[in-house]
Protein backbone atom coordinates (compact mmCIF):
# COMPACT_ATOMS: atom_id res chain seq x y z
CA UNK A 1 0.00 0.00 0.00
CA UNK A 2 0.78 3.81 -0.37
CA UNK A 3 2.73 5.20 2.55
CA UNK A 4 2.44 9.06 2.84
CA UNK A 5 4.17 11.17 5.11
CA UNK A 6 2.25 13.90 5.87
CA UNK A 7 2.34 17.25 8.22
CA UNK A 8 -1.74 18.37 8.69
CA UNK A 9 -2.19 21.33 6.44
CA UNK A 10 1.61 21.03 4.28
CA UNK A 11 1.17 20.33 0.59
CA UNK A 12 1.14 15.88 1.42
CA UNK A 13 -2.70 17.14 1.92
CA UNK A 14 -3.35 17.27 -2.30
CA UNK A 15 -1.72 13.74 -2.48
CA UNK A 16 -4.14 12.43 0.09
CA UNK A 17 -6.96 14.55 -1.08
CA UNK A 18 -6.27 12.90 -4.33
CA UNK A 19 -5.94 9.37 -3.01
CA UNK A 20 -9.59 9.79 -1.39
CA UNK A 21 -10.68 10.91 -4.74
CA UNK A 22 -9.71 8.00 -6.62
CA UNK A 23 -10.84 6.10 -3.55
CA UNK A 24 -7.16 4.51 -3.04
CA UNK A 25 -6.58 2.97 -0.04
CA UNK A 26 -3.62 4.26 1.73
CA UNK A 27 -1.04 4.54 4.66
CA UNK A 28 -0.29 7.79 6.56
CA UNK A 29 3.05 8.33 8.78
CA UNK A 30 2.93 11.43 10.36
CA UNK A 31 5.90 13.34 10.63
CA UNK A 32 7.17 16.33 12.69
CA UNK A 33 8.04 19.39 11.84
CA UNK A 34 10.67 20.54 11.75
CA UNK A 35 11.66 17.67 9.61
CA UNK A 36 14.32 15.64 11.32
CA UNK A 37 17.69 14.25 9.72
CA UNK A 38 16.06 10.80 10.30
CA UNK A 39 13.10 11.70 7.78
CA UNK A 40 15.13 13.34 5.02
CA UNK A 41 17.18 10.34 4.81
CA UNK A 42 14.67 8.23 3.40
CA UNK A 43 11.74 10.84 2.89
CA UNK A 44 12.35 11.29 -1.10
CA UNK A 45 14.21 14.59 -1.48
CA UNK A 46 13.67 15.36 1.96
CA UNK A 47 10.35 17.54 2.03
CA UNK A 48 6.61 16.91 2.80
CA UNK A 49 5.16 15.42 0.68
CA UNK A 50 7.37 12.20 0.19
CA UNK A 51 5.39 8.95 -0.61
CA UNK A 52 6.76 5.18 -0.16
CA UNK A 53 5.20 2.96 -3.14
CA UNK A 54 6.55 -0.55 -3.26
CA UNK A 55 10.55 0.26 -4.42
CA UNK A 56 10.16 4.00 -5.68
CA UNK A 57 10.40 6.61 -3.18
CA UNK A 58 9.63 10.36 -4.11
CA UNK A 59 9.03 13.94 -3.63
CA UNK A 60 7.15 17.02 -5.15
CA UNK A 61 3.91 17.17 -4.69
CA UNK A 62 2.61 17.98 -8.02
CA UNK A 63 5.13 15.33 -9.25
CA UNK A 64 3.37 12.81 -7.24
CA UNK A 65 -0.07 13.72 -8.19
CA UNK A 66 1.19 13.44 -11.84
CA UNK A 67 2.71 10.09 -11.05
CA UNK A 68 -0.11 8.88 -9.03
CA UNK A 69 -2.72 9.57 -12.17
CA UNK A 70 -0.38 8.11 -14.45
CA UNK A 71 -0.22 4.79 -12.69
CA UNK A 72 -4.09 5.22 -12.27
CA UNK A 73 -4.51 6.21 -15.97
CA UNK A 74 -7.91 4.39 -16.82
CA UNK A 75 -9.23 5.23 -13.47
CA UNK A 76 -8.37 8.75 -13.57
CA UNK A 77 -9.27 9.02 -17.35
CA UNK A 78 -12.77 7.67 -16.10
CA UNK A 79 -13.31 10.08 -13.37
CA UNK A 80 -12.47 12.91 -15.39
CA UNK A 81 -8.81 14.02 -13.14
CA UNK A 82 -6.35 13.84 -15.38
CA UNK A 83 -6.49 15.03 -19.45
CA UNK A 84 -3.94 12.96 -21.65
CA UNK A 85 -2.18 14.79 -24.97
CA UNK A 86 -5.05 13.23 -27.02
CA UNK A 87 -7.56 13.91 -28.40
CA UNK A 88 -7.03 17.83 -28.29
CA UNK A 89 -3.65 18.89 -27.16
CA UNK A 90 -4.85 22.80 -26.34
CA UNK A 91 -6.98 20.72 -23.47
CA UNK A 92 -3.59 19.19 -22.37
CA UNK A 93 -1.53 22.21 -22.41
CA UNK A 94 -4.06 23.70 -20.11
CA UNK A 95 -4.68 21.12 -17.68
CA UNK A 96 -0.44 21.15 -17.46
CA UNK A 97 -0.46 24.81 -17.12
CA UNK A 98 -3.09 24.92 -14.38
CA UNK A 99 -1.25 21.89 -12.15
CA UNK A 100 2.22 23.69 -12.03
CA UNK A 101 0.76 27.33 -11.32
CA UNK A 102 -0.91 26.16 -7.93
CA UNK A 103 2.51 24.76 -6.80
CA UNK A 104 5.02 27.20 -8.81
CA UNK A 105 3.66 30.21 -8.75
CA UNK A 106 0.75 30.77 -6.02
CA UNK A 107 2.36 28.28 -3.73
CA UNK A 108 5.84 29.18 -3.29
CA UNK A 109 5.33 32.87 -3.13
CA UNK A 110 2.69 32.11 -0.62
CA UNK A 111 4.72 30.21 1.34
CA UNK A 112 7.38 32.37 1.51
CA UNK A 113 4.69 35.50 2.62
CA UNK A 114 3.26 33.65 5.12
CA UNK A 115 6.44 31.95 6.70
CA UNK A 116 7.38 36.38 7.17
CA UNK A 117 4.22 36.93 8.96
CA UNK A 118 4.51 33.85 11.42
CA UNK A 119 8.38 33.82 11.73
CA UNK A 120 9.73 36.81 11.26
CA UNK A 121 9.65 40.34 13.75
CA UNK A 122 6.64 42.15 13.13
CA UNK A 123 9.29 45.05 11.49
CA UNK A 124 10.15 42.63 8.66
CA UNK A 125 6.56 42.09 7.34
CA UNK A 126 6.49 44.32 4.69
CA UNK A 127 10.04 43.74 3.63
CA UNK A 128 10.81 43.75 -0.15
CA UNK A 129 11.22 40.08 -0.45
CA UNK A 130 7.42 39.63 1.62
CA UNK A 131 6.04 42.37 -0.78
CA UNK A 132 7.79 40.62 -3.98
CA UNK A 133 5.84 37.91 -3.40
CA UNK A 134 2.80 39.24 -2.20
CA UNK A 135 2.76 40.82 -5.25
CA UNK A 136 3.76 38.00 -6.91
CA UNK A 137 1.01 35.83 -5.57
CA UNK A 138 -1.89 38.82 -6.63
CA UNK A 139 -1.00 38.39 -10.40
CA UNK A 140 -0.93 35.06 -10.77
CA UNK A 141 -3.74 34.05 -8.66
CA UNK A 142 -5.99 37.00 -11.26
CA UNK A 143 -4.87 34.01 -14.16
CA UNK A 144 -7.18 31.90 -11.84
CA UNK A 145 -9.90 34.63 -11.46
CA UNK A 146 -10.33 35.39 -15.26
CA UNK A 147 -10.53 31.40 -16.04
CA UNK A 148 -13.23 31.28 -13.66
CA UNK A 149 -14.88 33.89 -14.99
CA UNK A 150 -17.02 32.65 -17.37
CA UNK A 151 -18.78 30.73 -14.73
CA UNK A 152 -17.30 27.06 -14.56
CA UNK A 153 -17.32 24.63 -11.94
CA UNK A 154 -13.44 24.08 -11.90
CA UNK A 155 -10.47 25.52 -13.75
CA UNK A 156 -10.22 23.52 -16.92
CA UNK A 157 -14.16 22.88 -17.37
CA UNK A 158 -17.06 21.07 -16.01
CA UNK A 159 -14.58 18.37 -14.76
CA UNK A 160 -12.65 18.43 -11.61
CA UNK A 161 -8.81 17.60 -12.24
CA UNK A 162 -5.69 17.46 -10.53
CA UNK A 163 -4.64 21.36 -11.34
CA UNK A 164 -7.96 21.97 -8.88
CA UNK A 165 -6.03 19.93 -6.63
CA UNK A 166 -3.09 22.12 -6.75
CA UNK A 167 -4.46 25.51 -7.48
CA UNK A 168 -7.29 24.50 -4.89
CA UNK A 169 -4.56 23.68 -2.10
CA UNK A 170 -2.66 26.63 -2.76
CA UNK A 171 -5.90 28.69 -1.77
CA UNK A 172 -6.62 26.98 1.17
CA UNK A 173 -3.59 27.42 2.71
CA UNK A 174 -3.81 31.09 1.85
CA UNK A 175 -6.89 31.39 3.82
CA UNK A 176 -5.84 28.96 6.39
CA UNK A 177 -2.79 31.56 7.35
CA UNK A 178 -5.32 34.48 7.23
CA UNK A 179 -4.66 35.89 3.87
CA UNK A 180 -8.19 35.61 2.90
CA UNK A 181 -7.62 39.48 1.29
CA UNK A 182 -5.36 37.82 -1.25
CA UNK A 183 -7.86 35.51 -2.42
CA UNK A 184 -10.44 37.53 -5.23
CA UNK A 185 -14.26 36.97 -5.39
CA UNK A 186 -14.68 34.00 -8.16
CA UNK A 187 -11.51 32.15 -6.31
CA UNK A 188 -12.97 32.41 -3.03
CA UNK A 189 -16.45 30.81 -4.33
CA UNK A 190 -14.03 28.11 -6.11
CA UNK A 191 -11.83 27.13 -3.11
CA UNK A 192 -15.91 26.84 -0.91
CA UNK A 193 -16.89 24.58 -3.44
CA UNK A 194 -13.37 22.37 -3.59
CA UNK A 195 -13.42 22.14 0.38
CA UNK A 196 -17.56 21.41 0.31
CA UNK A 197 -15.76 18.20 -1.82
CA UNK A 198 -16.35 15.03 0.00
CA UNK A 199 -13.15 13.44 -0.68
CA UNK A 200 -11.30 17.02 0.46
CA UNK A 201 -13.12 16.74 3.92
CA UNK A 202 -11.53 13.47 4.84
CA UNK A 203 -8.38 14.42 3.44
CA UNK A 204 -8.29 17.27 6.08
CA UNK A 205 -8.90 14.01 8.77
CA UNK A 206 -6.07 12.23 7.67
N1 LIG B 1 7.65 22.11 -4.30
C1 LIG B 1 7.64 21.20 -3.20
C2 LIG B 1 7.71 21.98 -1.89
C3 LIG B 1 7.92 21.06 -0.71
C4 LIG B 1 8.00 21.84 0.58
O1 LIG B 1 8.66 22.89 0.66
N2 LIG B 1 7.33 21.32 1.60
C5 LIG B 1 7.37 21.97 2.89
C6 LIG B 1 6.11 21.66 3.69
S1 LIG B 1 4.58 21.87 2.84
C7 LIG B 1 8.50 21.41 3.71
O2 LIG B 1 8.81 20.23 3.63
N3 LIG B 1 9.08 22.27 4.54
C8 LIG B 1 10.04 21.90 5.51
C9 LIG B 1 11.46 21.86 5.04
O3 LIG B 1 11.72 22.02 3.84
O4 LIG B 1 12.28 21.65 5.89
C10 LIG B 1 6.36 20.33 -3.30
O5 LIG B 1 5.41 20.75 -3.97
O6 LIG B 1 6.33 19.24 -2.71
Amino acid sequence: MIRIFHIPDFRSLRVIWLLEELGEPYEVERVEYPLDEAFRARGGIGSIPGIVDGDIVMGESIAILQYLTGRRLQRSLELGLTVGPNPDPAAYAEHLQFLHLGEASLMTPAAMLAATRRMAPEAEWGNYTAMRCQRTFVNRVAVVEKQLADGRAHLTGEAFTIADISVGYALHYVRRRELDALIPPLASAYLDRLSARPAFQRALQA
